[in-house]
Parts: structure tokens; C-alpha cells; sequence
């Protein structure tokens, strides 16, 4: 039998599915031993670095800037699976912005859902600004009864892309279920949202994204040290960590707010910044 490696991979179909709906889905994206090992880490980071995770909610827990802390996760950022795809889609620029980790926990709050929005700008007028993909990493098992990623398709470009959040119906979604493992790409782009779910396990991801080097970074939340910033790999894309002192940052929520009190830590930052977007934005 012919297992064909990832650079040998076709993905054609991928490809042409993600450019209609602006999310495609990849099965075993982390083998079995990389998630194990990428849970040992994660609950390294839960125990061990408390005050970075911020807390929005006894469902939703967050923290993006682990990198300096912990090298565990740089081997998601450098997938040999997802970033040839990845290549295809951004091109040859294609540069690593930002990682975090998120917790869903089980929750009988389940109105409480991170509704639907795109991410990076929240404007409707200035949706055209998002040019980044995200690719998450499921840790943890997702079947339909528990809390999940879910997107409305084609919300990324053409005549879907007109669409407003607040004009999503109930049927019009697509829900990302899959075994821990899975990874689910998505346009930032697209409408999407959280979906949580009664009786719901909790759930782990990794949340990367990646954009084209020359294009503003459209997050400044997640630090790129000097041992990815300066490392010459030549199996790399040769952009891959170029954004690591790009300062130009759209303004939107991937900005630090330079109008908090000085002692604000970067988690509460991200709660605060979440905040006025959702304020500015209609809620769904
Ligand atoms: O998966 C979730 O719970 C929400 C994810 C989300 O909204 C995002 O990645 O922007």
C-alpha cells in the first residue's frame, strides 16, 4: 500500500471546498502521541501558569501568549499536514500570526454562547480587512452533544460575503464535529461561532492563524520569541515566522489597547478588548 507523504498530498478538493464555503475539515491532522503529548502540555500551562488564562466566563477560557513560556506547541505552528494546504491558499508568503488555547467547559449556561461574528474587525465596513485563515486543533473529542465550532458557509467572499451576523437563521450552519485530532480550517472571514451545548464534556483547542508577510499582523496578542523568530529551517516556508517584529497591527481586536491602566496583564487586556468589540458590535 502507498501511504502518500504530505508534501506529496493533492489538495485539489480541499482546495476548491474551502474557497466555496471558507472552512474545510482535516482528519487525523495530529497523530494520537502528538495529542497526548500536546495535553500533557496544556495542562502544564493550566497548572503552572494560572494568571495568563483569561477567564470570560465559567464556559470560555482563554490564553494567547504561550509561546514565550512554553515550546510544546511550536510543532502545531510547523505541521508538515496542514501547512502545505495552507501554502496553497496564502501563497508563498504565508506567515504565522498568532496561537492560544481555549477551554470550553461544561456549562448549564448554554445562552451564553460566543455568538456569531468574524473575527479580527468586527465592522461590517471593514470586513474586507480580513485576510487571515485559522486552523484549530481539536484536543479533545467533539460529537454532536458537545460544545462546538460552528460556521455559516460561503460567508467569507461572493454573495454570501454581504451577510450580517445578525441576519443568521437557525439551520444555516455547519457544526465542526470530529475526534480529538481533527483539524478545522476556516477563512476569518466567515461568519462563525461558538455553540455550547447541555451535557457538553469539556473541550480543548489550539487556535492558530496565519496571514501573508507584507500585509499588516492582525494580532499582537501572541509574542513570537527569538527561537522561532530567528530559526533558518529550510523545510519551512521562508515567511513562516517573518511577522515576529511587524508592529503595524489592524485596528481591531488583535490590538492591545493603549488607553488601559498600565498594570492591565495582557489577560485581562483580552477580556477588555472582547468586551468593547462585542459593545460596538450587534449582538446576535
Ligand atoms: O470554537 C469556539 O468555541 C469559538 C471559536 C471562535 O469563535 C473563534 O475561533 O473565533
Amino acid at each position: 500500500m502507498t501511504v502518500a507523504t504530505p508534501a506529496a498530498r493533492s489538495w485539489d478538493a480541499e482546495v476548491a471546498a474551502f474557497q466555496r464555503d471558507g472552512f474545510v475539515v482535516i482528519p487525523n491532522a495530529l497523530s494520537p502521541a502528538q495529542v497526548a503529548g500536546l495535553n500533557a502540555a496544556f495542562t502544564r500551562y493550566e497548572t503552572e501558569f494560572g494568571p495568563e488564562w483569561s477567564h470570560f466566563s465559567e464556559s470560555f477560557i482563554h490564553t494567547a501568549d504561550v509561546l514565550p513560556h512554553l515550546s510544546d506547541f511550536d510543532a502545531t505552528i510547523e505541521n508538515p499536514v496542514v501547512l502545505p494546504f495552507l501554502q496553497r491558499l496564502l501563497g508563498e508568503k504565508l506567515a504565522f500570526e498568532e496561537l492560544s488555547l481555549m477551554i470550553r467547559n461544561p456549562t448549564d449556561n448554554v445562552g451564553e454562547l460566543k455568538g456569531w461574528h468574524r473575527d479580527v474587525v468586527r465592522a461590517f465596513d471593514r470586513r474586507h480587512e480580513i485576510k487571515v485563515l485559522s486552523v484549530v486543533y481539536y484536543l479533545t473529542d467533539v460529537t454532536a452533544n458537545d460544545h462546538c465550532f460552528s460556521i455559516i458557509p460561503g460567508t467569507h467572499d461572493g454573495p454570501r460575503g454581504d451577510m450580517r451576523p445578525e441576519d443568521v437563521r437557525p439551520g444555516m450552519e455547519i457544526d465542526a464535529i470530529g475526534p480529538a485530532g481533527s483539524a478545522y480550517i476556516f477563512h476569518a472571514r466567515a461568519i462563525h461561532a461558538g455553540k455550547l451545548k447541555l451535557g457538553s464534556r469539556t473541550r480543548r483547542t489550539i487556535h492558530l492563524y496565519y496571514g501573508q508577510y507584507g500585509d499588516p499582523r492582525s494580532s499582537e496578542w501572541t509574542t513570537i520569541p527569538p527561537r522561532l523568530a530567528d530559526k533558518h529551517d529550510p523545510s519551512l516556508p521562508p515567511w513562516l515566522y517573518a511577522k515576529a517584529r511587524v508592529t503595524d497591527i489592524i485596528d481591531g481586536t488583535g490590538r492591545k489597547p493603549r488607553d488601559v491602566p498600565p498594570d492591565m496583564t495582557t489577560a485581562q487586556m483580552l477580556i477588555h478588548v472582547q468586551r468593547r468589540a462585542n459593545q460596538k458590535a450587534p449582538a446576535p
